[in-house]
């Protein structure tokens, strides 16, 4: 019997060591949802680091034989791993660099070293696993070099690798010293998998500049291999979301804060912290709304919720502390008693919060400075039963080649942004279902569960042609 391994840095449970002992919490990520119909099946697995340090070997024979009741097995990772390869390589010099941030990049040899070590763990523990007849799906950008180490030791093996941020362009890439190795990792897989065709054509390109290799039709030839990318962007589970909106509790919790808030209308804005997001331009763009057009003062405010994200690399830590300044600054100048400009949340939020949140803004701000994809975005459609809302969404986000029905801005266009803002806060009704009809008809359609069947066919049908291709 073949099996489905579903490979990605963090496993969709994170243990937790409280005072009653290891607690597991289940995370609500859009991938543990998406893969979740594929990896609790049968014998399949998801493999994964559980999120936390252990103690001694007993703990990790506890945490092991829990999480395998549930399909998934853990690859621990030391302190040390977790500081040169997580917030190292992988946020530190991958990250910004895929970002178009290579401001913000570091290329330090030891990450670079622990990058490596930490893939090989993978490998292992893959291969503990995998029979020759399984598939193995390898998830995001920690693990680039996973596929080509798999590759080597089961040359028959059936591997997909799935990118969910942005692939930049060859001139960004070629900066990395290690570039060659990491998109030799990458063509381990049998399909590799992005976003959009934007990032699919800036792989081709770095693999045809970078390794002299060339490429036709969706399909790498390496001197043994071929390769096949395609774009399969990334859906949600749109029923959880247009469920949780419908839910008597988050029209509790809409109720509850329209009072709190004397019938404010509300801007919304939702990200993990991180200087891709575009939270600080964000919150200019608002104070400028502000100044220019001071009829929404007292009218207009902006929900603003940051969850906690990466804070042992510097950057992070230093946007913090802007966006507190910002938001100290625009609320001090131009709050009333009765009226706050920005309601600021650093936190994370339930599931029904956030629903109820999405179902009462009557605008949603997404404006990234660069995003594979975003699913806050597809998600605030979701949510909208009435009809009744405006998305505002950055041109450099993934989702907007799909959501062209959104406001499209250029999040650099600071005047751009304000326009926006005013333009969707007088947009007539009629209009804003138009659009959003024509956005909730495709994230309903493109959701999650179509993603992962997609890119297992197509997966299936690589490796079936291959090998008709080899007995011919
Ligand atoms: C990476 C790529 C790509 C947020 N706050 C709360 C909460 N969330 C949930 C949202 C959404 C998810 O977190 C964020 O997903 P995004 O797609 O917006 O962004 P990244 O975390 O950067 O994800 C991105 C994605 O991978 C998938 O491929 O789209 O481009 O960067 O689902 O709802 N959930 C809860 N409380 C919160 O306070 N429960």
């Amino acid at each position: 019997m073949s099996r489905t391994l579903i490979v990605s840095n963090r496993l969709p449970t994170k243990v937790l060591r409280t005072d009653e002992g290891l607690t597991f919490q289940p995370s609500e990520g859009g991938l543990a949802t998406g893969l979740g119909s594929i990896y609790r099946q049968g014998d399949n697995l998801w493999i994964g680091w559980p999120g936390l340090f252990v103690q001694d070997e007993s703990e990790e024979e506890h945490i092991r034989t829990e999480l395998r009741a549930d399909n998934m097995a853990p690859v621990f990772l030391t302190e040390n791993e977790i500081r040169d390869f997580y917030e190292g390589f992988s946020n530190s010099t991958l990250w910004p660099t895929f970002h178009y941030f290579s401001e913000f990049a570091t290329y330090e040899q030891s990450h670079w070293e622990a990058y490596v070590a930490v893939n090989e763990k993978f490998c292992e523990a893959v291969l503990a696993e995998a029979g020759p007849e399984d598939t193995i799906w390898v998830h995001d950008y920690q693990l680039l070099l996973l596929p080509e180490m798999l590759r080597k030791a089961r040359p028959e093996a059936a591997i997909g690798f799935f990118l969910h941020i942005p692939f930049p362009s060859q001139e960004i890439i070629r900066v990395l010293p290690w570039r060659s190795e990491l998109l030799r990792g990458m063509l381990g897989a049998d399909l590799i998998g992005f976003h959009t065709f934007g990032y699919l054509r800036h792989f081709l390109s770095a693999v045809s500049h970078l390794l002299g290799l060339s490429a036709q039709n969706g399909q790498i030839d390496t001197p043994t291999r071929s390769v096949r990318v395609d774009a399969f962007p990334m859906g949600i589970d749109y029923q959880r979301y247009a469920l949780a909106a419908a839910s008597e509790e988050a029209k509790k919790h809409v109720e509850e804060y329209k009072e709190a808030m004397r019938d404010t209308r509300v801007i919304l804005s939702i990200d993990r912290l991180d200087y891709t997001k575009g939270i600080a331009q964000r919150l200019r763009a608002f104070e400028l709304l502000l100044q220019r057009y001071p009829e929404w003062r007292g009218q207009v405010s902006l929900v603003m919720l940051v969850v906690p994200s990466r804070d042992q690399v510097p950057q992070y830590a230093s946007l913090k502390e802007e966006i507190d300044e910002l938001v100290g600054r625009i609320n001090s100048q131009y709050r009333t008693i009765g009226w706050n400009p920005i309601l600021y949340f650093y936190r994370s939020l339930p599931l029904e919060e956030l629903a109820a949140l999405y179902r009462l803004a009557e605008v949603a701000l997404v404006t990234p400075m660069r995003d594979g994809m975003n699913l806050v975005a597809k998600e605030f459609i979701a949510s909208k039963l009435d009809q009744h809302g405006v998305l505002i969404l950055s041109e450099r986000a993934g989702a907007a080649r799909e959501l062209s029905d959104a406001i499209l801005i250029n999040p650099t266009d600071i005047n751009q942004l304000v326009e926006a803002l005013h333009d969707a806060l007088v947009m007539p009704e009629e209009e804003q279902a138009t659009r959003l009809k024509a956005m909730q008809a495709l994230v309903k359609r493109y959701n999650v569960f179509s993603w992962t069947k997609l890119f297992m066919n197509q997966l299936a049908y690589t490796k079936m042609k291959q090998h008709t291709l080899a007995t011919e």
